[in-house]
């Protein structure tokens, strides 16, 4: 039968975490089998080359973590562990939000869970998802610094959840809405996290960012000065990075309402674009009818509009025609001018 371990590790951003662990030589290895088998590896610094990227030739070989006593890590970056703690609790929260949230059985829904590899590369400013795993940098110190926490953890194997149902193409008004979908659940999964050191905001990247607050901000996506508030036609045109910021101002406005308030000891401030004032639902039932959208309604060329109608019919399907939960969603997409 499969031995499990339940160790625990000091993580960088989200305090002592639990971790599920595997009992293996010189004691235990980073392998989850309470998770479908979803390991964190070392990468030590090595990138893929284009032959690794494009053909899968000659891919460095991440290695295995071990450790004597299934304490793991000690919450400072000068520990090669620490990172590693921080990835594997990612991969372990994702998919406990999406199996006990929407019942969800990993990112393909296979029960099968993912590697994970840190350390990827030396003063890489960037985590990625590249169809079969997760790879994080350990980021430069000076604009950011290990890009290992919950909510770009969320973000990036969300990206694998994208694909595996409604396969947003990552261009034009697709493009955004993927985009936008891995920001959604990536501040799901942080709330689900719901750790002192690191509670549930609507900022994307504020534990990793050293040079600004935050990567993107959920409630005034304008903040990071590229991502428009409101829908136009064109934003298509715009890298996906910024077009995604009309839908996760929907999302904000659907949970939060309009206005002001701290989050997570954060400011928070949505104005809306046509005036009016919202009150939200909360990102739980948000987070229920975006995923209902993205796995039963939304394809891979669904634009802004459709994502509207998605998200109606989804709010439909969950809690009726005449519900207030439906009536705020029209509210929300017609704040952010997707009317
Ligand atoms: N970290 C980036 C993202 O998930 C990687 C990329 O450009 N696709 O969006
Ligand atoms: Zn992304
Ligand atoms: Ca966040």
């Amino acid at each position: 039968h499969v031995q499990t371990a339940s160790g625990d590790g000091q993580s960088l951003y989200s305090g002592t975490v639990p971790i599920e662990s595997t009992p293996a030589t010189g004691g235990f290895t980073l392998t989850d089998p309470t998770r479908g088998n979803g390991f964190t590896a070392d990468a030590n610094n090595k990138t893929d080359s284009i032959l690794c990227q494009l053909f899968g030739l000659g891919c460095p070989v991440p290695t295995r973590f071990t450790d004597a006593d299934n304490h793991w890590g000690n919450g400072l970056t000068t520990n090669r562990q620490t990172a590693a703690v921080d990835a594997h609790y990612g991969a372990a929260t994702t998919w406990d939000y999406y199996k006990t949230q929407h019942g969800r059985n990993g990112i393909f829904n296979d029960g099968k869970g993912v590697p994970s590899r840190v350390h990827y590369g030396t003063n890489y400013v960037n985590a990625f998802w590249d169809g079969k795993q997760m790879t994080y940098g350990d980021g430069d110190g000076v604009v950011a610094g290990p890009l290992v926490s919950i909510d770009v953890a969320g973000h990036e194997m969300s990206h694998g959840v994208t694909s595996a149902t409604a396969n947003l193409t990552y261009s034009g008004e697709s493009g955004g809405l993927n985009e936008a979908t891995s920001d959604i659940f990536g501040t799901m999964v942080e709330f689900y996290s719901n750790k002192a050191s690191d509670p549930g905001d609507y900022y994307i990247g504020e534990e990793i960012m050293k040079d600004r607050p935050a990567l993107r901000y959920m409630d005034k996506p304008n903040k990071d000065g590229n991502s428009p508030d409101c829908y136009s036609a064109g934003i298509g045109n715009l890298d996906v990075h910024y077009s995604s910021g009309v839908a996760n101002h929907f999302v904000y406005l659907a949970s939060e309402g309009s206005g002001a308030k701290v989050i997570g000891g954060l400011q928070h401030n949505s104005p809306t674009c046509n005036g009016s004032t919202i009150t939200g639902i909360g990102n739980a039932k948000v987070g229920k009818i975006w995923y209902r959208a993205l796995t039963t309604y939304m394809t891979t060329g669904t634009t802004y509009a459709q994502a509207r109608t998605a998200t109606l019919n989804a709010a439909t399907d969950l809690y009726g025609a005449s519900s207030n939960e439906r009536a705020v969603v029209a509210a929300a997409w017609s704040a952010v001018s997707v009317n």
